[in-house]
């Protein structure tokens, strides 16, 4: 069975209690750049929240986030959420190519109110990304980051669809690297996380909606290791609800989002779960378990079928281990942490 030790081993040395050990890893953390769509749903601003906690908490490096989305005050939410939680300049890209009709204008692609929350939350809350167009090209920001990281380091979390890492993928030689995509991703990252599929088979919007194409593309050619968080994982997690609203700084635009996208009724946590395992693994296989044995088929229509046979890609999927409402008390604890003036 193939297992990840560094994640193990952080896992181990987090469930035997050993802070000091812990703390020196502290000093670095995961470098992860973070792929979300960031629009409809809330478990990104979710997801955004944790990865933010756990930076505070010494366990993750923001490097990047990259903003998969049509909607125009997506890149404007997650900047304004990033300077809340002190980290300001924390760069963010946007598909800056292959835009559905080129000739058309961008107004017909871009699109306001898909969301509940990004546009209020971009109003209320300060931030000095103005426009969708300010935002840096995805691709090229993708290349930059990783260029820049040592071999073998970088996590990336995707939880929406992959127009932007096929890109990346498929992209060419540019001024930050003299290698391709593929062999730029094959060199520097070490683990994506990806929220997308059903286990062990089925059909999941990321996957999906608005192009299987991608999917089609990037997961059978990624040449590192992925592992896969279901619909069905997440789906039974629901955080941001009664207790998340009486406990969270009502002055965070996290809360101002929950209350936005549906007044605390709670959400499920997909999102969240593929950071919080990217940045903590399965702590020694008591969060989750992963399945190692096989790989994810993904048919031209966007859904997929976990097949055991043959095992030669490092692919995984998570299986429920821990009960869901303690991984929602662990994240919702997560999503009520504010910024920690003194770091970064
Ligand atoms: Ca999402």
């Amino acid at each position: 069975m193939k297992k990840n030790a560094w994640i193990l081993y952080l896992g181990l040395l987090v469930s035997l209690g050993c802070p000091a050990e812990v703390v020196a890893q502290k000093s670095s953390g995961i470098p992860v750049i973070l792929d979300a769509d960031i629009d409809s749903d809330v478990d990104d601003v979710g997801c955004l929240a944790v990865l933010h906690a756990l930076s505070n908490q010494g366990e993750a490096v923001i490097l990047g986030v990259i903003c998969t989305t049509e909607d125009i005050d997506g890149p404007a939410c997650v900047d304004a959420i990033n300077t809340y939680f002190s980290r300001p300049d924390i760069p963010i890209g946007i598909n800056k190519e292959a835009r559905p009709d080129p000739s058309q204008p961008k107004w017909l692609y871009l699109r306001s109110g898909l969301s509940k929350y990004t546009r209020t939350i971009a109003q209320e809350y300060p931030h000095d990304l103005n426009s969708y167009d300010q935002a840096e090209c995805a691709t090229s920001l993708y290349r930059r980051l990783l260029a820049s990281e040592p071999q073998n380091s970088v996590v990336i979390i995707t939880v929406g669809h992959l127009t932007n890492l096929k890109n990346l993928l498929l992209s060419d030689p540019d001024q930050y690297s003299p290698l391709s995509g593929f062999a730029l991703i094959q060199q520097k990252v070490r683990l994506w996380v990806c929220v997308g599929g059903r286990y062990p088979q089925g059909k999941e919007p990321n996957f999906y909606r608005p192009d299987p194409e991608s999917t089609w593309v990037v997961v059978p050619n990624w040449p590192a290791q992925v592992v896969f968080s279901g619909w069905e994982l997440g789906n039974p997690i629901q955080t941001g609800g009664s207790w998340f609203k009486q406990n969270a700084p009502k002055e965070s635009p996290i809360y101002r989002a929950y209350e936005l996208y549906n007044q605390f009724e709670g959400r499920a946590s997909w999102d969240q779960t593929a950071v919080l395992y990217a940045v903590r693994g399965t702590m020694n296989d008591t969060l989750w378990s992963v399945q190692w044995q096989g790989y994810n088929h993904i048919s031209p229509d966007g859904s997929n079928e976990w097949k055991t046979n043959p095992n030669n890609k490092d692919q995984g999927y998570l299986v429920e281990k821990m009960a869901p409402a303690q991984l929602s008390q662990i994240l919702d604890e997560l999503m009520i942490q504010g910024p920690v003036l003194s770091r970064d």
